[in-house]
C-alpha cells in the first residue's frame, strides 16, 4: 500500500452523502443466543446525522446470522464511503477476515473500528485488522471528527486519542483524550429506525422470557466502582440522563412501536437515588403503562425502600443482582466493596415486591480460597435469589485484573482463548486452584443453588412464563457438568 493511497482515503472524493455502513460484528449460536440491539452503533448513528448528510446502513450480524463472509458481502454491496464496525472481544476473531475482504473489494473505503474489543486491545488491533482509524472509549465526538476531517483535510493527526495508520503505514496514537459527553440529554435518542426491531422480539433477550416484545434503553454512562474485571469505556464517573429525557425516551419508543416492555442495559441504573424515583413519578404522572427488566444489575447495596418502591411501582419484573464474591476479603481485593448483607438485604426487598431476582457470581479469583468459593455458593444459596449464574473469573485486556495476572501469574493466561466465549462455559482458570478443583465448585454452586426444592418452587411460582421452565433445562445441564468430563477440564 502506498501513502497516497492511505491519505486518499482520509479524504472523501465525489459529491453526494457519505455513505456510512455500521455494523455490529458477531455471530449467534446455538450456545450462545443472547441478542440485543447494538447500542453503540444506534446511538453514532442518531449522532453523526444530525451533523452530516450521510445514507447509513446499519446491520446487526447476530440479528442476520452472516457468516463474515456474507457480513462482508452486505458491506460491499453498499458500496460505502466508510465502514464501522463495533465488536467485544469474543467476536474479535472475525475483524481480520471481514476486513481484508472490505479493503481488498473496496480498496478507497475508510475502515474505523470501535466498542468494548478497541478500548480493550487498543493498538494491538491494527495487528488483527485492516484498519485505517479506531478510537478507544466513548464514540460519538470522535466519529465526528473524523468525519470532519475525511471531508476537508484528511489530516486524523489532530484528534486527540485516535489510533490511526500514518502515511508510512505506522500506527500513530495521538495524544490527548476526546473530551467526555458532559450532557447526555444533548444526544439524540438511539437510532432504533434503522434497525428492524420486531426481529429481535424473536431471539433470546437478555432475560429469558421468549416473545419479549421489548426495547433496550440506555441511561446513564460510566461507573465510579473500581471493579478490577471492568472496563472503562466511559470513564469513571457517572454521567447520567434526566428523568425527564429517560421519560421521553420510554413514552416516545413505547408508543412508536406499541410495547410496553423497556430494558435498560446501565451499568448501574440506580446509581443516582432521587433519579428513579422521579422517572417512576413522571412514568405515573404521564399514565404510561409499563413495565421494567434491569437485566445487566443494579448495585444493590445502594438499594433503599424508596427506590425498591419506585422500581416496583414502575413494574420492574426482571432484575439481576450482581454478587460477584460472598467474601469480604475479595470484595476489598477486587475493588467491587460490595456490602454482602446489603446485598442480602436488598434482594429481599426486591423480592418480597414480586420483582424476580437474577444473580451474579464469579469463582475463581487469584488468590481466592476453596472457603471463599464455598462462601459465595452459602451467600447466593442462602439469598432470596430466584436464579443465578456462576462464571469463572475472565480476565480481558486494559483491565485492573489483566494487568495484575499479567504481573503476578502470566502462565495463567496461557489458554486464554476468548472466540465466541459462552457466559457460563468458558475454560479459563485464574485462581490458584487446579481445573478439577474450580470446576468442581462451579458445578456445586449450580447444584446447591438449584436443587433446592423451595428455590424450585419459587421459580415455578414466580417465572413470567412457568410453561418454557423446560427449555432451560439443556442449559442447567450444560452449567451444572462443565468441565466434569477430563475432555472439557483439558481445554
Ligand atoms: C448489553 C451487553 C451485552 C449484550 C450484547 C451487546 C451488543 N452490543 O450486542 C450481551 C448480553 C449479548 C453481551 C454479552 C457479553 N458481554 Co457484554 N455488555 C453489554 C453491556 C452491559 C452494554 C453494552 C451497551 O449497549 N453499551 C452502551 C453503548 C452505547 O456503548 P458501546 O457499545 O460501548 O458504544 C460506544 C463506544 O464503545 C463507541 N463505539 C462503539 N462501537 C463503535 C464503532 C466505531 C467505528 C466507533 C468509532 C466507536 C464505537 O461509541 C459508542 C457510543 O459512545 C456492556 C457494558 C457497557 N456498559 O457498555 C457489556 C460489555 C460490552 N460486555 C462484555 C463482556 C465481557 C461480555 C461477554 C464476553 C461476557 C461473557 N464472558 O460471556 C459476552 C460476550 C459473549 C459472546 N460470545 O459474544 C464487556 C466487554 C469486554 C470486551 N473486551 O469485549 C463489557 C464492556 C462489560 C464489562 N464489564 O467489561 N453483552
Ligand atoms: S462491575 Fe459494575 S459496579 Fe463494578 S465497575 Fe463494572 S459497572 Fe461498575
Amino acid at each position: 500500500m502506498t501513502a497516497k493511497h492511505l491519505h486518499d482515503r482520509r479524504i472523501k472524493t465525489g459529491n453526494g452523502p457519505v455513505r456510512l455502513f455500521l455494523a455490529n460484528v458477531a455471530r449467534r449460536s446455538t450456545t450462545y443466543p443472547l441478542t440485543t440491539p447494538p447500542m453503540g452503533i444506534l446511538y453514532l448513528a442518531a449522532y453523526l446525522r444530525t451533523k452530516f448528510d450521510l445514507r447509513i446502513r446499519l446491520v446487526n450480524q447476530k440479528v442476520e446470522n452472516y457468516t463474515t463472509q456474507e457480513l462482508a458481502q452486505e458491506a460491499i454491496k453498499f458500496e460505502p464511503d466508510v465502514v464501522g464496525f463495533t465488536v467485544m472481544t469474543p467476536a474479535a476473531h472475525q475483524v481480520g477476515e471481514l476486513t481484508r475482504a472490505i479493503r481488498q473489494a473496496l480498496p478507497k473505503t475508510l475502515i474505523l473500528l470501535g466498542g468494548p474489543h478497541t478500548s480493550a486491545f487498543e493498538e494491538k488491533i491494527f495487528d488483527q485488522a485492516e484498519v485505517d482509524a479506531a478510537v478507544v472509549g466513548e464514540g460519538e465526538l470522535a466519529f465526528e471528527a473524523i468525519l470532519n476531517a475525511y471531508l476537508d483535510s484528511g489530516d486524523f493527526s489532530e484528534i486527540p486519542g485516535l489510533m490511526w495508520r500514518a502515511d508510512d503505514d505506522s500506527v500513530v496514537t495521538n495524544s490527548g483524550q476526546m473530551p467526555l459527553i458532559e450532557d447526555l440529554d444533548t444526544l439524540p435518542m438511539p437510532a432504533y429506525d434503522l434497525i428492524d426491531v420486531p426481529a429481535y422480539w424473536k431471539l433470546q433477550s437478555m432475560p429469558p422470557v421468549a416473545r419479549r416484545k421489548y426495547l433496550s434503553l440506555v441511561s446513564s454512562r460510566g461507573c465510579p466502582y473500581q471493579c478490577m474485571w471492568c472496563h472503562k469505556i466511559f470513564g469513571k464517573r457517572f454521567r447520567g440522563h434526566s428523568a425527564e429525557r429517560i421519560v421521553d425516551e420510554i413514552e416516545y419508543f413505547t408508543k412508536k412501536y406499541h410495547i410496553d416492555d423497556i430494558e435498560f442495559l446501565d451499568d448501574i441504573f440506580n446509581m443516582d437515588r432521587r433519579r428513579v424515583i422521579d422517572v417512576s413519578e413522571l412514568v405515573r404522572k404521564r399514565g404510561l403503562k409499563i413495565k421494567l427488566a434491569l437485566p445487566n444489575a443494579v448495585r444493590t447495596d445502594i438499594l433503599t425502600q424508596d427506590v425498591v418502591d419506585a422500581l416496583a411501582d414502575l413494574n420492574l419484573y426482571w432484575c439481576s443482582f450482581a454478587l460477584e464474591t460472598g467474601s469480604s476479603r475479595l470484595q476489598e481485593f477486587t475493588g467491587k466493596r460490595l456490602n454482602i448483607p446489603k446485598f442480602v438485604s436488598g434482594v429481599e426487598m426486591c423480592v418480597k415486591k414480586g420483582i424476580f431476582a437474577n444473580g451474579f457470581a464469579m469463582l475463581g479469583f487469584p488468590t481466592e480460597t476453596e472457603e471463599e468459593m464455598q462462601l459465595t455458593i452459602d451467600t447466593m444459596g442462602n439469598s432470596r435469589l430466584h436464579t443465578a449464574s456462576f462464571f469463572t473469573v475472565t480476565p480481558f485486556p486494559n483491565t485492573r485484573l489483566y494487568q495484575l495476572v499479567q504481573e503476578q501469574w502470566p502462565e495463567r493466561l496461557r489458554n486464554l482463548q476468548y472466540s465466541d466465549t459462552n457466559f457460563a462455559t468458558i475454560k479459563v482458570n485464574l485462581s490458584d486452584h487446579p481445573d478439577d478443583v474450580l470446576y468442581g465448585y462451579q458445578r456445586k454452586a449450580n447444584r446447591q443453588f438449584f436443587l433446592n426444592p423451595n428455590r424450585i418452587y419459587r421459580i415455578v411460582r414466580d417465572y413470567p412464563q412457568p410453561l418454557l421452565l423446560p427449555y432451560y433445562l439443556p442449559i442447567f445441564l450444560q452449567r451444572a457438568t462443565k468441565g466434569f468430563l477430563k475432555r472439557d477440564s483439558q481445554a
